[in-house]
């Protein structure tokens, strides 16, 4: 992408983006200061588009504060309320049933310090919601309410967390994070958790497989400096678990708060740059979100090409940010969402709690394996008329079999569960002898699996089957397979964890503590079978017009025998931002087989046989 920077000052920031290097205190002083807005938001634009393509997520969601009643008192909040005073409510377990539908995918609970509640109480809440909507995603509790728990019930964070995960809660919202300053916290919040207990939170909840959201509560009092001292923070955090999925910056409502927000501050420019500089600054974190609630529709949909990728939903009423004064709507209808992502040229897709897909609202889409493997088949495709969207291996099928995806390499499974409606191309995704990202952590050997439990990626079907076929036909071992949520460093409880794509890249380099050996699929298949192993196949929808069936082939063979002369350059941003030398990431695209072959062949029917052999054994 070419920019034509007015403000020089951005030109060795946009340096470093291009090279994938991380962006400093520094870099980020420069980008608020900065008057060239067009500028920084295509800077953001471009490092977003790396991550998401053209695509915006949102979800179809309903937001419940169940009581507003608080035994804190902070100055920005205008929500709170103290019990017997007028506004104050509280919500019963059918009151928040009696706000659901079953279409809704996530709900989103959070609410004030209650001074009487009892834990089970709030168990009772996340379960009750759990067992009439066995389909919806809980997104519960803010570190401010989990530490609250932790103190008011005497039971030990961890064990906090655990049975609110047990009663069925899936993620945690990023409320509470205000600004990680202790002079504002002083300020502003001083009965309120500051930045150690806040991200405390959110590492332990991670470390149990709960994947949590992150915000900043921007456009007041504080400075750019603690603005961007908190991202350094929370990105240092992430680096650490890697279980932040989106990150909100939430825009002062000053209503009658009486808080004076600094000149400039709290103005749609202020909200853009925030949303590109988090953006920027943000490098591993998956998503960026535009809270429409706080932002207005207008800006934030101007935001979805200032680097946001994420519209939060629907919302169905909200109260916090509209009792300080927010002029957005209490809630926003499915086809209004779809209207403004379109309207800003992009893709609606809705998405579940864990941002998989759940319905992709456009036509002529071609899947992306996000990793770092697929580079080849995408770095120089000539779209035309067709959007590309990234989406894990599994989801391609699910979207593929509700007929929402047109062309992709798909995860052999899924071909083979859907081979009367696609018909193969040439290509594939294939290793002879090593992958290098198909892999199995392992505390002990083979043999000592036997019965133990295996934490099993949820993000692709074939490699699990693989590891299926291995452990029973190859070493002969029968053990438990456990699903895991990507991304999350929920390893404690298992005996070995599969893991596959950029995370096992990420992770054969670092290694997980505890797991002494490192099996590569590939190369354990090579050793049996003596053949190469087809994780995946590209593939397209029999029905498509026949114009558009050549247009995809031709664009697809182009596209990759120009990245094979360049093997050795591209993919080089995608590799540093998961760890790896230019060296290592040219070694890594080299060891791929992106043709299919006889060889290749053989091995997917040796494998089709191997896993019927299975299924006819657990008949009989
Ligand atoms: O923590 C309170 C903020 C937050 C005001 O995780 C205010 O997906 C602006 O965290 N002006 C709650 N903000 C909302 C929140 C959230 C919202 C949407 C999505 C997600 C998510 C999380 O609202 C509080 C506080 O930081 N807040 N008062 C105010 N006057």
């Amino acid at each position: 992408m070419d920019v034509n920077f007015r403000d020089q000052r951005l030109i060795p920031v946009w340096e470093k983006v291009q090279k994938g290097e991380r962006l400093s205190l520094q870099d980020g002083l420069v980008m608020f200061r900065t008057g060239d807005i067009i500028s920084l938001g295509k800077m953001a634009h471009a490092a977003g588009q790396q991550k998401s393509g053209d695509v915006v997520y949102f979800a179809l969601n309903r937001k419940i504060e169940p009581t507003n009643i608080c035994i804190l008192s902070c100055r920005f909040c205008v929500f709170a309320a103290k019990r017997g005073k007028p506004g104050a409510y509280e919500m019963t377990i059918e009151d928040i049933l009696g706000r659901l539908t079953p279409h809704i995918q996530e709900i989103h609970i959070t609410g004030a310090l209650h001074p009487d509640w009892k834990w089970q109480h709030y168990l009772r809440m996340i379960s009750a919601v759990r067992q009439n909507f066995p389909n919806i995603n809980i997104k519960a509790f803010t570190a401010v309410e989990a530490d609250f728990f932790h103190k008011k019930f005497k039971l030990p964070l961890r064990e906090v967390l655990l049975q609110l995960k047990e009663a069925g809660l899936d993620t945690m919202p990023g409320g509470g994070a205000e600004v990680f300053s202790e002079r504002i916290r002083k300020l502003l919040f001083p009965q309120k958790i500051g930045a150690k207990t806040w991200l405390e939170v959110h590492k332990t909840a991670h470390r149990l497989g709960i994947p949590t959201n992150a915000t900043l509560l921007y456009g007041h009092i504080e400075t750019y400096e603690e603005r961007l001292n908190h991202m350094i923070k929370l990105r240092e955090a992430q680096d650490e678990t890697n279980g932040f999925l989106t990150f909100i910056p939430l825009a002062f409502q000053a209503g009658s708060t009486g808080i004076k927000p600094r000149p400039g501050f709290a103005s749609a420019i202020d909200d853009l740059k925030t949303i590109a500089v988090s953006r920027l600054m943000l490098d591993s974190f998956p998503h960026i979100k535009a809270y429409w609630v706080m932002l207005t529709e207008e800006i934030a949909s101007v935001a979805l090409n200032f680097g946001a990728d994420d519209m939060d939903g629907t919302v169905g009423g909200e109260r916090i940010a509209h009792d300080a004064g927010a002029t957005s709507p209490a809630a926003l209808t499915k086809d209004r969402i779809i209207r403004i992502i379109r309207e800003a040229r992009k893709i609606p897709v809705e998405r579940d709690a864990y941002y998989n897909p759940v319905n992709i609202y456009t036509e002529n889409v071609i899947g992306k394996i996000p990793y770092l493997n697929s580079i080849p088949f995408y770095e120089y495709f000539e779209k035309g008329e067709f959007n590309i969207l990234p989406v894990t291996p599994r989801q391609m099928g699910i979207l593929s079999s509700k007929g929402q995806i047109d062309a992709a390499p798909f995860s052999l499974m899924d071909y083979f569960a859907q081979e009367d409606r696609l018909e193969t191309m040439a290509y594939c995704i294939a290793a002879r002898n090593q992958v290098k990202s198909i892999l199995l952590f392992a505390r002990e050997s083979w043999a000592r699996l036997a019965g133990k439990d295996i934490g099993i990626t949820e993000e692709t079907a074939t490699s699990v089957k693989l590891l299926h076929v291995l452990l029973e036909k190859k070493y002969g071992l029968r053990t438990n397979f456990v699903r895991m949520h990507p991304g999350v460093n929920d390893y404690d409880a298992f005996a070995a964890v599969l893991l596959i794509g950029d995370e096992a890249l990420k992770r054969k380099k670092t290694g997980i503590s505890g797991f002494k050996f490192i099996f590569d699929l590939a190369k354990e298949w090579y050793a049996w079978q003596k053949l190469p192993f087809v994780f995946a196949l590209w593939a397209l929808q029999k029905s498509l017009p026949i114009a558009k069936k050549l247009y995809l082939q031709q664009a697809l063979q182009r596209s990759l025998e120009r990245a094979e002369e360049e093997l050795d350059s591209i993919g080089c941003l995608h590799g540093k931002q998961i760890g790896l030398s230019s060296l290592e990431t040219k070694e890594y695209l080299e060891g791929i087989i992106y043709r299919i072959g006889e060889r290749e062949m053989k091995a997917i029917s040796v494998f089709r046989k191997l896993l019927e052999d299975i299924e006819e054994a657990g008949k009989s």
